[in-house]
């Protein structure tokens, strides 16, 4: 068995910005054009008038102050309410291929890697551009990777999820290293006409190079050896999307409701944080670990509010942006990415042989952690 290192991240950020104030005025415009044109109908009693959002609101209940997005006109525009995307041909690269190939360059770069160096791919994501082929596939052949590459998805534990696939080849010598990548297109599966979650998930992509401890480079500034990866599920409707190739079969409307994220934000909120608290601490009592011993906590960012009850009951205290970085006031909720940006963004500071944990959590529902403990110098 051999042990594993995290030697390398990379982070695509998309070129637009949406402000919570720019997204709320061009949500208002669509209330209001809604309400009259259905102004009958609403009289009547039988459709119900939308209401406006409220920049306030969105960060008071999230902590979300903007969000990165691939396109931004599309979706301001009142009339159309979702990302204008040009269909590529099958012999163009897909835009999801294309930001995670440009988040795996940056990822190998990192670990002082290059494409002979990797013998996997895995391409984890909360949604795929296609069924097939695989998504892992495309990016493998951008790179020029031999060996092997797949999809997966855990919603937003894909990442961690992934994680654990990838340690396992390497541990078990079926592959010296594997490139993880997580494109989150999250701006073409959101109903940002629906002010519960209009204001929730941006674009992004992120990589992560998992190898061999003996194989890494003493060039590589960041080295983290994986000390234990631990998943959990637990079934559960409160996060759903009914998006799937059953849809015209079944004769259902591609454009319904049910067809793109919806949840019970509520619900996930409370029965969500008890889970990943509880989850973290089994995870750290099987290596012999309290919480305490851990210097950084990268945690899945969904909302604000859900990481300070998890810090908090994990620490006993009240987390500083120090013990738990806070990335979603700018990224927004990016499912699986979230917490490897917070990775990815905070951890050249720490030292060596100071303890981390990766913790991602969301639709299944799904927990999945990594404990990480920084390695410095020639091994
Ligand atoms: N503006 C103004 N008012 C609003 C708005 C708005 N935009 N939205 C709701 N309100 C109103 C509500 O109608 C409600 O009014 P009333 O009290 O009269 O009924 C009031 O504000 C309070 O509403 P909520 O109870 O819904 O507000 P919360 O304080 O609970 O905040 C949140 C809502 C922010 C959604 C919060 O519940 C939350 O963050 N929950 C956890 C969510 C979470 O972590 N989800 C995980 C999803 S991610 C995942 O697993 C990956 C899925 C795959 C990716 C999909 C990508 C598209």
């Amino acid at each position: 068995m051999h042990p594993v290192l995290i030697t390398g991240t990379g982070l695509y950020t998309p070129p637009h910005i949406i402000t919570n104030a720019e997204l709320v005025t061009s949500f208002n415009e669509y209330v209001q054009l809604f309400n009259k044109r259905h102004k009958a109908g609403i009289a009547d009693g039988v459709i119900t008038a939308l209401q406006e959002s409220s920049p306030e609101f969105i960060e008071k209940a999230s902590g979300i102050k903007q969000r990165y997005v691939l396109e931004k006109t599309g979706i301001l525009d009142p009339q159309r309410m979702v990302p204008r995307f040009i269909e590529r041909p099958d012999d163009e690269i897909s835009l999801e291929a294309e930001i995670a190939v440009a988040a795996c360059r940056q990822a190998l770069d990192a670990a002082h890697k290059t494409a002979a160096d990797i013998d996997g791919v895995i391409c984890a994501s909360a949604n795929m551009q296609r069924a097939y082929p695989a998504m892992a596939i495309e990016i493998q052949h951008a790179l020029g990777i031999q060996g092997f590459g797949f999809d997966m998805n855990v919603a937003c534990s894909s990442a961690t999820f992934a994680i654990e696939q990838a340690v396992n080849a390497v541990r078990c010598g079926t592959a010296r290293a594997v490139l993880i990548v997580n494109p989150e297109i999250t701006s073409a599966h959101l109903e940002w006409r629906d002010r519960d979650c209009h204001f929730i998930f941006g674009d992004v992509a992120t990589a992560l190079v998992v190898e061999r401890a003996d194989l890494a480079s003493d060039k590589a500034p960041s080295r983290w050896e994986v000390l234990g990866t631990n998943l959990a599920t637990q079934f559960s409707n409160n996060i759903r999307n009914n998006f799937g190739f059953m849809n015209r079969a079944e004769d259902s409307d591609p454009n319904a409701r049910d067809k793109t994220f919806r949840q019970e934000g509520r619900k996930v909120f409370k029965e969500v944080v008890p889970l990943a608290a509880a989850h973290i601490e089994g995870h750290l009592a099987q290596l012999g670990l309290t919480p305490a011993d851990v210097r950084r906590y990268w945690l899945h960012q969904a909302n604000l509010g859900m990481n300070q009850f998890v810090s908090r009951k994990l620490l006993g205290r009240e987390a500083t942006a120090d013990d738990a970085p806070v990335i979603l006031d700018e990224f927004a909720n990016t499912a699986s990415a979230g917490s490897i940006i917070a990775f990815h963004r905070h951890e050249r500071d720490l030292q060596s042989g100071q303890l981390g944990v990766i913790c991602s959590f969301g639709a299944g529902y799904s927990v999945g952690s990594v404990v990480l403990r920084k390695v410095s110098g020639a091994h």
